[in-house]
């Protein structure tokens, strides 16, 4: 049932001025009759009134709007309402629409709707998801663009080239030439070439874009008592990993989600690397090696004043290393920093945020990316179907068969924009929506 009339919170529940409550779908002016005194289908105009309970008893008096399909966010007929938040006046006021008939919306479930009422695409749906769960400003703004649409036309934009050379190698095929085709073979390679070369720049787009959208891994690694732990505190603002003067003392890798300069990082603190008999502090080197592997970017930490070992050189030539010297306020270096007093972690930040995001800080407005595994692999999908198409063009090619790979390369663009029926798509999609959303 794709349109029966469905309700949820669509704020968080607890101490709040405000709550608010959606109700969507068919039948939902006649449940919001039932609960809101004197409903009126106004639309898109605030109106005040008193909600009741199903006995009707008054629950609150606030503020409803309704949304008369298409012109609603899900493209159902929608009524939404704004009551007093805390735990009692919008759980009772869910119960009554429960009570006059709405059933409790599935996660994602309002969205899932405005996809399948053309509302917006899968890439749209998902930026929604992206926005509402953006900590970093750049992601945010990376979501609202792509909600805007950005990411979709650049893909609409590739997917007409792929349908305009499709409709090249139909004419070539209904009107097979003898020496020359109808179609100059130049014509067909060249826009194959271009729509390949489209698929590229995009794919190019992924490293980046996921990156932002995840978070980039930033882990920090040095020897024992380096100082890691205490940087990992410095840069978080909280005492989160224990710090002592006994050498080894961190085991279990510690993650935490922060954003330099408005971009998002996962910084993880690991055990310092060495080798040792302790059975417990070897598996915790064991450990750090796993996520150094993973890095996006290693802080290497070394303490201020010493030549770097032969394996911290080793480190540095085999990973995506920053070299972070410590303890500035013991031995002073250029851009060291001390997590007794502070100093340097501004300039560390923006170090890290710079190597990392560096790419981006100027484009970032201007070049909407692929930002999930997903978006990846349908974008690689494409591109393996045109390498595969390049070979039946020509004077000796295979119009058909080139033209079997480029419609191949057209559904996968469908179901990345959500064109064709998708519903396990949907499915995989929504499942991790929050209610309400
Ligand atoms: N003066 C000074 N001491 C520091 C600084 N950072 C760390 N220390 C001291 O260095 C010692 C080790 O610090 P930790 O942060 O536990 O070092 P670690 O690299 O995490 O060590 P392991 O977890 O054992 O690998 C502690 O005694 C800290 O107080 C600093 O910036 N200045
Ligand atoms: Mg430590």
């Amino acid at each position: 049932m794709l349109t029966d009339p469905i309700a949820a919170l669509a704020t968080p529940p607890g101490r709040s001025a405000l709550a608010v409550v959606r109700l969507a779908g068919v039948g939902a002016f006649e449940i919001a009759d039932r609960v809101v005194r004197n409903f009126q289908v106004r639309p898109r105009l605030a109106t005040l009134a008193t909600f009741l309970d199903a006995r009707g008893e008054p629950i609150d008096r606030g503020i409803y709007i309704v949304f008369p399909a298409p012109h609603s966010f899900s493209g159902d007929d929608t009524v939404e309402f704004s009551c007093h938040g805390g735990l009692t006046a919008p759980a009772r006021l869910l119960a009554a629409l429960h009570a006059a008939g709405a059933r409790p919306a599935a996660p994602g479930e309002f969205t899932r709707r405005a996809v399948l009422n053309g509302r917006m695409d899968l890439l749209q749906a998902e930026a929604v998801g992206d926005l509402i769960d953006a900590t970093a400003t750049a992601q945010g703004r990376a979501a609202v663009a792509q909600l805007d649409g950005n990411l979709s036309r650049r893909i609409q934009q590739l997917r007409r080239q792929l349908l305009e050379l499709e409709a090249l190698l139909s004419y070539d095929i209904d009107f097979p030439g003898e020496d020359d085709g109808p179609v100059a073979p130049a014509r067909l390679t060249e826009a194959l070439a271009q729509a390949a070369a489209q698929t590229d720049r995009l794919l190019a787009t992924a490293p980046a874009g996921e990156r932002l959208r995840e978070g980039a891994l930033v882990v920090i690694a040095g020897r024992p008592n380096a100082g890691k732990s205490s940087l990992f505190n410095a840069l978080l603002g909280t005492e989160r990993a224990l710090v002592t003067e006994i050498a080894g003392t961190t085991r279990d890798a510690i993650e935490a989600h922060l954003s330099f300069l408005d971009w998002p990082v996962r910084l993880v603190d690991t055990a310092g690397l060495r080798t040792t008999g302790d059975r417990i502090e070897a598996m915790g080197v064991e450990v750090s090696h796993r996520w150094l592997d993973a890095a996006d970017l290693v802080l290497l930490c070394v303490e201020g004043g010493r030549e770097l070992t032969p394996e911290e050189r080793a480190l540095e030539a085999s990973h995506p290393v920053l070299l972070v010297r410590t303890k500035s306020d013991l031995v002073p270096e250029p851009e060291g920093v001390s997590a007794v007093t502070g100093e340097g972690l501004d300039q560390l930040r923006r170090r890290v945020a710079e190597r990392l995001f560096g790419g981006q800080l100027a484009l970032a407005d201007l070049e909407p990316g692929l930002t999930r595994e997903r978006h990846r692999t349908a974008l690689a999908t494409a591109q393996a179907e045109l390498v595969a198409a390049r070979p039946f063009l020509g004077r000796d090619g295979d119009a058909t068969l080139a033209s079997h790979h480029v419609r191949r390369a057209v559904l996968s663009l469908d179901e990345l924009i959500g064109i064709v029926d998708i519903e396990e798509v949907l499915d995989r999609i929504f499942s991790t929506f929050c209610v309400g959303k």
